[in-house]
């Protein structure tokens, strides 16, 4: 029997290439759109797949919504990736980050044990969870603790507790991919990638002069998004629910970062770069190297996009697109 699949947030750059790759398992998929002034903008990441999904509007605060649509589609599996995932903006907004990304998971939660308890669930949760905890030896792993620093990373460390809580409560298939960053064309180019690439690719091509960033030294982990999405259908298919940590093991300061980009491009970055404190965050989190080897182990994943490829895809991307 065809197996359905329900996408939060199925518009961004996760819920876009898991509905690809879940289309080409034979998935019927379903995915949930808020609605925004710019109709566009609701779908264009997913306006070449929108004849093969099924799109419901729905909101995370919105029990009803959330209602309507579980009931409706009857998921063999919840996958729930909406967020505001923006980890500076959080600062701005922090109730709305606390609410869409916490008070929201409960809201899900609830619906999926009540209406949908069969189900497998899976929850977005993110390496801002630890915060600037690190062990010894340079690495997050699942016994390093967790400390936020951001209301982003506060919300998204609530909304974990909640997956492990409704587990064990209401013996739920729920799991927790703990995803460190990952990245593709399709990000969003306030991140820092996707920004980095865009703009320098403008400096390239004569459009701009300077790329304005906040602080050069924190280092990250960066994978692609492509990858994730594997990792996380294998986490939801695993026999028993549990927490993973899906990452690369290689870390990169965003200093690096823009070295390898301009590099790329025969430009000496240190020419282009200028620091601006709007992009500084009010806590940084300073350095993420993550340890997948229980999802390389249990699951048999890996990555197959490399640090340098990603930026290579990445740069392709903008110079035909500019
Ligand atoms: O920042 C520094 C910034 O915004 C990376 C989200 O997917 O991954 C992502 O969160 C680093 C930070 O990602 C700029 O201070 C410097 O140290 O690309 P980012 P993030 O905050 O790590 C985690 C795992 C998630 O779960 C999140 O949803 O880059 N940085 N200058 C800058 N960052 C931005 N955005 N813009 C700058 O101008």
């Amino acid at each position: 029997m065809t197996k359905k699949a329900l996408i939060t947030g199925v518009g961004g750059q996760d819920g876009s290439y898991l509905s690809e790759y879940l289309l080409n398992l034979g998935y019927e998929v379903h995915g949930v759109i808020r609605r925004h002034s710019v109709a566009e903008n609701q779908d264009s990441r997913i306006s070449h797949v929108t004849r093969n999904i099924t799109t419901h509007y729905g909101d995370m605060l919105d029990v009803p919504s959330l209602t309507r649509i579980v009931t409706a589609v009857q998921p063999d599996e919840i996958y729930n990736l909406a967020a505001m995932s923006h980890v500076r903006i959080s600062y701005d907004v922090p109730s709305f980050t606390i609410q869409t990304n916490g008070l929201g998971v409960l809201n899900l939660l609830e619906v999926y044990r009540n209406f949908a308890p069969n189900a497998k669930f899976y929850q977005a949760s993110s390496s801002e969870m630890f915060g600037n905890s690190v062990d010894e030896d340079g690495i997050q792993r699942l016994t390093t603790p967790m400390n936020p620093v951001s209301p982003y990373g506060c919300a998204k460390l609530l909304a974990f507790n909640l997956v492990r809580h409704y587990r064990h409560a209401y013996k739920l298939h729920a799991c927790n991919g703990i995803l460190f960053n990952h990245e593709s064309p399709r990000r969003g180019s306030n991140f820092v990638t996707n920004k980095v690439v865009k703009t320098a690719v403008e400096i390239k091509k004569g459009l701009k002069e300077k790329l304005e960033l906040g602080n050069l030294d924190s280092y990250r982990d960066w994978g692609h998004s492509k990858d994730y999405v594997r990792a996380m259908h294998k986490i939801v298919n695993h026999d028993t629910p549990e927490e993973f940590i899906v990452a690369t093991g290689e870390t990169h300061s965003v200093g690096d970062l823009c070295q390898v980009v301009f590099n790329k491009l025969d430009m000496n970055y240190e020419d282009y770069i200028v620091q601006n404190p709007k992009f500084m965050r009010a806590e940084e989190l300073k350095y993420l190297k993550g340890d997948s080897s229980k999802a390389r182990e249990v699951l048999g994943w890996k990555p197959e996009y490399t640090f340098d490829s990603m930026m290579g895809e990445m740069i392709d991307h903008w110079m035909q697109k500019i």
